[in-house]
């Protein structure tokens, strides 16, 4: 398969677990996504400073010094707008689509329509519920579940113009955004008028689409994202602290190996039932195994590692080279972020990649749909399948390149208030004392433009000894974890300040809070953060950051953080800079429009000077030494 055996493997990934997979890629003639990057090496300019348009059939047209204008007039400005609209669009309709897959969930659990989902967490669901002004008094909980399913879906059309949490955003974030006109109204509304916006002969006004693509996004992070998280805590429960285990370490060579890849924990919890079951494990044993492991990639394995402490195997970049491992008997995928090259590489071993749901199938992979009333069956379906190739498994070819690392995961905002006594005053008293100087969410991908984790892992290690408090979801948790910061003892990396608190609490330095839409976690701690101290979001001494970030759904979530008023760090920018009228918006002119703006900055530990020093602004602000 690999027809590029030139890698220079330490530079491609900072991990041994890694380094080792991509030797044995190279022994085994796999072609990975280090490979594929230097086929496509050097990429189009034209595409990477996002001055092509594809928008229509007069074109395709390229803006260059030949030509500063499409066939319909469009410059540079307007065509970087429409492209970037597009872009941050798709990640929004990824995330809020999950969010609609929760919400049918919630809805089938509240009408009976399924007997292999339950709701978890009752009080939760109830305290949602209050929170939303749905009556809860006297009534069954099955009947709030349908009123609250009811109101999410609201949230996606435009009957009600408004989005249900917009009740957390503080007073001054709202009006200001009255006044732009970017409050978000619906979900699927947002999109759509994007989509609208951006075809030929509509908003042909740069800044004026740059402001739809805040508001879509802002969709994206109040309410489709933030949906999606709220209701898998009410369905799965809500994350609790509690210590698991991360890197390919985490496969083991006598078990049947599962991993489960994704985003969306409708598929991954069933299947974590299955393992579970007696009939199952004999089955395993009888076929010449110890029992079943499972184990979590990306966001579906942050899903189970929150909530249940279920080992992960990897990140983004780790997807294929849990296959080289060869001890992997399947993989089982919903959707966003699954290389199509998994069912290539899965080929040339034993490995079977299952896909389940309709609306991301991969050409080659075995389709067991999973609809709300069958999860549970077809997910033993899918077990069984893993036993049977267990039988397939060529011990020779098998090779698991590390031991594995503790982590402490497990951290919701009920979590963290838990943690400090019931209310947030203990966080904002270390605050005021610059204890804890300041937080940064650290969020996002894994990108073979990069050293594997390099910055991810620099920047982290960079801000808690600065005394910031850093936040971790989506891949970056696999990347800290793999560190060794999120573990109590980390507080030895941290500054005097940070390491004192979590000595204190008993926490890590850098601490886990779930995946990709889980963002939307972060989001409500600055909201009521902010709603305590009677001030903005943009007022907080917090930043975010991606720095090796990959996606569509990446670049939403900077938007929405933006346009929330946090100030957001990005390791490389998006397709952008073909524009100085976007660029220069993204980078300066959104921080006097929303009070917070990107800033690019490849190399982490410059990035985290320029954190440190916003974040040092703020704190100046309001006072604070
Ligand atoms: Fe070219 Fe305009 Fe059509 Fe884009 S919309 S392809 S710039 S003619
Ligand atoms: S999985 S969007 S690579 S974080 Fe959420 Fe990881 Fe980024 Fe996908």
């Amino acid at each position: 398969m690999a027809k590029e055996k030139t890698l220079n493997i330490q530079e491609c990934s900072i991990w041994t677990d890694a380094q080792k997979m991509l030797e044995k890629a190279e022994r085994d003639g796999i072609e990975t996504a280090w490979h594929r990057l230097k086929q496509q090496t050097p990429h189009c300019n034209f595409g990477e400073t996002g001055v092509c348009c594809r928008n229509c059939t007069m074109g395709p047209c390229r803006i260059s010094k030949k030509a500063s204008v499409g066939v319909c007039g469009a410059d540079a400005n307007v065509i970087v707008a429409r492209n970037f609209g597009r872009f941050v669009a798709g990640g929004a309709a990824g995330h809020s689509d999950h969010g609609r897959d929760c919400i049918e969930a919630l809805h089938a659990v509240a009408h009976g329509q399924t007997k292999d989902y339950t709701i978890k967490d009752e009080k939760k669901l109830f305290r949602i519920a209050r929170e939303l002004g749905i009556e809860t008094e006297e009534k069954d909980v099955l009947d709030v579940a349908k009123d609250l399913a009811a109101e999410f879906f609201e949230n996606y059309g435009s009957t009600k113009n408004q989005l249900s949490f917009i009740c957390r955003v503080p007073e001054a974030r709202r009006k200001l955004w009255d006044k732009l006109g970017i409050t978000p109204r619906g979900m699927d509304r947002e999109i759509a008028e994007m989509m609208h916006r951006t075809h030929m002969g509509c908003d042909n006004d740069a800044p004026n689409t740059l402001l739809h693509c805040l508001r879509t996004c802002l969709a994206d992070g109040w309410a489709g994202s933030m949906i999606a998280t709220e209701i898998s805590d009410i369905l799965f429960g809500t994350p609790r602290p509690h210590k698991a285990k991360v890197n390919l370490g985490v496969l083991k060579e006598d078990h049947v190996n599962i991993l489960v890849h994704g985003h969306n924990p409708i598929v991954s919890e069933k299947i974590l039932e299955a393992v579970n079951d007696p009939e199952l494990i004999a089955l395993a044993k009888e076929k010449g195994a110890k029992g079943i492991n499972l184990a979590g990639l990306c966001c579906t394995g942050n899903e189970l590692m929150m909530r249940h402490g279920i080992p992960m195997a990897g990140n983004h970049l780790m997807t294929e080279l849990v296959i080289i491992t060869g001890a992997a008997e399947l993989i089982i995928v919903d959707y966003q972020c699954i290389m199509p090259s998994l069912v290539q590489i899965a080929s040339c071993y034993h490995t079977k990649i299952v896909t389940t749901a309709d609306k991301a199938r991969f050409t080659g992979a075995e389709h067991v749909k999973f609809e709300m009333h069958n999860g549970l069956e077809q997910a033993k379906k899918v077990v069984r399948m893993a036993i049977e190739r267990y039988t397939l498994r060529n011990p020779d070819r098998v090779e698991i390149p590390s031991d594995p690392v503790d982590i402490m995961t497990g951290f919701s905002n009920e979590a963290i208030i838990d943690a400090l006594g019931g209310s947030l005053t203990p966080l904002i008293d270390a605050i005021k004392a610059g204890k804890i100087r300041g937080a940064v969410g650290i969020v996002g991908c894994n990108n073979p433009k990069y050293k594997h984790d390099y910055c991810n892992v620099n920047l982290a290690k960079e801000l808690i000894k600065k005394d910031i408090l850093v936040l971790a979801t989506g891949c970056v948790t696999t990347a800290t974890g793999k560190a060794g910061l999120l573990v109590p003892e980390a507080k030895e990396l941290a500054g005097p300040g940070l390491a004192e608190i979590c000595g204190l609490l008993g926490i890590p330095p850098v601490i886990h809070m779930g995946s990709c839409v889980d963002n939307t976690r972060i989001l409500q701690l600055c909201a009521l953060l902010a709603n305590e101290l009677g001030i903005d979001i943009s007022d907080l001494p917090v930043a975010a950051s991606s720095p090796e970030w990959y996606s569509e759904k990446a670049a939403a979530i900077g938007t929405y953080a933006v346009a929330s008023g946090i100030y957001t760090h990005l390791g490389h920018p998006p397709n952008i800079t073909g524009s100085e009228v976007v660029t220069n918006l993204a980078l300066s002119g959104l921080d006097d429009l929303v009070g917070a703006c990107f800033l690019i900055e490849p190399d982490p530990f410059k990035a985290a000077e320029k954190i440190d020093q916003r974040i040092q602004q703020k704190r100046e602000a309001l006072g604070l030494k």
